[in-house]
């Protein structure tokens, strides 16, 4: 992650200087976890392979992943204030111009892995990999089902499907293109797996996290009870979710043992996580 926010600072210094460049900017540059790009250059490191050859992808996903909270706060989505300790974009600036800054951010991520030169042409693999994770199949589908379980009541298998799509999509995304950079393209079900099970287990925590912690802690709204949602929490109660986050970290650090890699950074990035209290 070496330099990382200051190369996030000055991923978009190739466009002209406009209201839709400076909503990016605030929402891309504003304090964050950034987990998926953490992820990314982990499994770099695990197999020992460079890790400025992750810089492009791991821009991308970050700027996927701020499109992504640009849109959820809007008022047409969960309408929220507050998101990474700052006003929501479309509070800082206006509504027309938070649409577009993530519309943008979306496009100049593609931009970004298109125009990387990785060694055996693998940036049609990446591409698709994006496509799969957060299009009409992956995230966004993720986001319609969950717009669509407001106020109504929503079962455990919805429910997580829900949470893999909308989270699990990105944290595999970001395993699977560190995987495909380092040129491990036969260990990407692997990676895509454990993917899938820290979205889960990130979300469960969340809302264990909402139960217990506070909007200035998380920096973002409390959301699930004004919109009405069922989470696991309101679904199994607060200690076996608890429980249940944290058997599925445990499976993760098992299945990241049993890898042929450098387990130890990606094992400190997940337990990381799985400590964290915002
Ligand atoms: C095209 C209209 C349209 C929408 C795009 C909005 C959307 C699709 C998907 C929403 C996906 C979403 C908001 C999922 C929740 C993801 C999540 C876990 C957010 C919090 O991540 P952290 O804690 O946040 O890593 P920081 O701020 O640290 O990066």
């Amino acid at each position: 992650m070496h330099d990382f926010e200051n190369k996030l600072a000055h991923s978009l210094d190739h466009l002209e200087d406009s209201k839709v460049k400076q909503a990016m900017l605030y929402s891309l540059c504003a304090p964050a976890k950034r987990l998926r790009p953490q992820l990314l250059y982990g499994v770099l490191k695990a197999y020992g392979a460079n890790e400025s050859q992750g810089d492009r992808c791991a821009i991308a996903i970050e700027m996927i992943h701020t499109y992504s909270l640009i849109h959820d706060d809007l008022p047409c989505m969960d309408n929220d204030d507050l998101r990474r300790g700052q006003k929501t974009c479309h509070k800082q600036f206006d509504e027309a111009t938070a649409l577009l800054a993530g519309d943008a951010l979306l496009s100049e991520a593609f931009g970004y892995v298109a125009s990387a030169t990785y060694q055996n042409s693998i940036n049609n693999d990446l591409a698709s990999e994006f496509v799969k994770a957060i299009g009409a199949n992956g995230m966004i589908l993720g986001q319609m089902i969950d717009l669509l379980s407001e106020n109504v009541k929503t079962d455990l298998d919805t429910i997580s499907k829900i949470d893999l799509l909308k989270t699990g999509c990105l944290f595999s995304l970001a395993l699977v293109c560190g995987c495909l950079i380092a040129n491990k393209k036969g260990d990407i079900e692997v990676w895509r797996n454990i993917g899938y099970k820290a979205g889960l287990a990130f979300q469960i925590q969340d809302d264990c996290l909402d139960v217990i912690s506070s909007e200035e802690k998380l920096g973002k709204s409390i959301s699930d009870e004004k919109n009405q949602k069922s989470t696991f929490v309101s679904e199994l109660g607060f200690e076996k979710a608890q429980k249940l986050y944290l058997q599925y970290f445990d499976e993760i650090e098992n299945d990241l043992k049993k890898c042929n890699i450098h387990s130890e950074p990606i094992l400190k990035i997940f337990q990381m996580i799985k400590n964290r209290d915002h």
